[in-house]
């Protein structure tokens, strides 16, 4: 099932949420987004499960879609739409062995080799970045810029999803780029409002042009 992805992708991290997930997830589907991510590195497995059961309900209600972060055991068990699995996970085959063809599978990289294998792999999509200095990830790869986006277009048909450090004011600029969507942690869950980020995010995504898609 070809994954078709809205151009704003909002992570949820556990650790940066001052409110409960199903909630703040509810108030962000409700504000237009539909795609969500849950990502929690502290939570035990079981803990995972339960917030993300939480959320890929909300999700399925507003028909949004859910990706867990790191486990396609727990995606699979909570139903949600799919996993995104970065370099020291399981890989996306593997992942794909958990969850099967009808779910999805996206892949965090940071250089040319890794994007060419994931390129290769039967992935969905292909996350890029850090693009822009974060804070939000531990000992985050260096940073690529925007310019790395732009030649990673031309190398595959497959949507890419730019993540890092990416603020309102730049968020469009990627789009430009080649990216079918930009992820976003802080900029969202940082705002004293995160649903009215959104909203802004949405309106500013919604008015680019997307570039050239020359292998699709
Ligand atoms: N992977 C690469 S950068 C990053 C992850 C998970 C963190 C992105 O968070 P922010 O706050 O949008 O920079
Ligand atoms: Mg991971």
């Amino acid at each position: 099932m070809r994954l078709v992805m809205p151009r704003l992708y909002v992570i949820l991290d556990a650790g940066m949420l001052t409110e409960p997930a199903g909630e703040i997830a509810r108030k962000l589907l409700d504000a237009g987004v539909r795609l969500l991510q849950y990502r929690d590195k502290q939570a035990s497995a079981g803990e995972l499960l339960s917030s993300a059961r939480t959320i890929a309900a909300a999700a399925r209600a507003a028909k949004g879609a859910l990706f867990v972060n790191d486990r396609p055991d727990v995606a699979y068990l909570a139903g949600a739409d799919g996993v995104h699995v970065g370099q020291e996970d399981l890989s996306a085959e593997q992942a794909r062995e958990v969850l099967g063809p009808d779910r999805w599978v996206g892949v965090s990289t940071h250089n040319l080799q890794q994007f060419q294998q994931a390129a290769a792999s039967s992935a969905d999509y292909i996350a890029v970045g850090p693009i822009f200095p974060t804070s939000s990830k531990a000992n985050p790869d260096p940073v690529v810029g925007v310019d790395f986006v732009r030649r990673m277009r031309a190398l595959t048909p497959k949507p890419i999803v730019a993540i890092g450090g990416i603020s309102l004011d730049c968020a469009a600029e990627l789009i430009e780029a080649g990216a079918d969507s930009v992820a976003v942690i802080s900029g969202i869950l940082k705002a004293p409002d995160p649903a009215e980020q959104a909203r802004e995010y949405l309106g500013r995504l919604q008015a680019v042009k997307s570039a050239d898609r020359r292998q699709s």
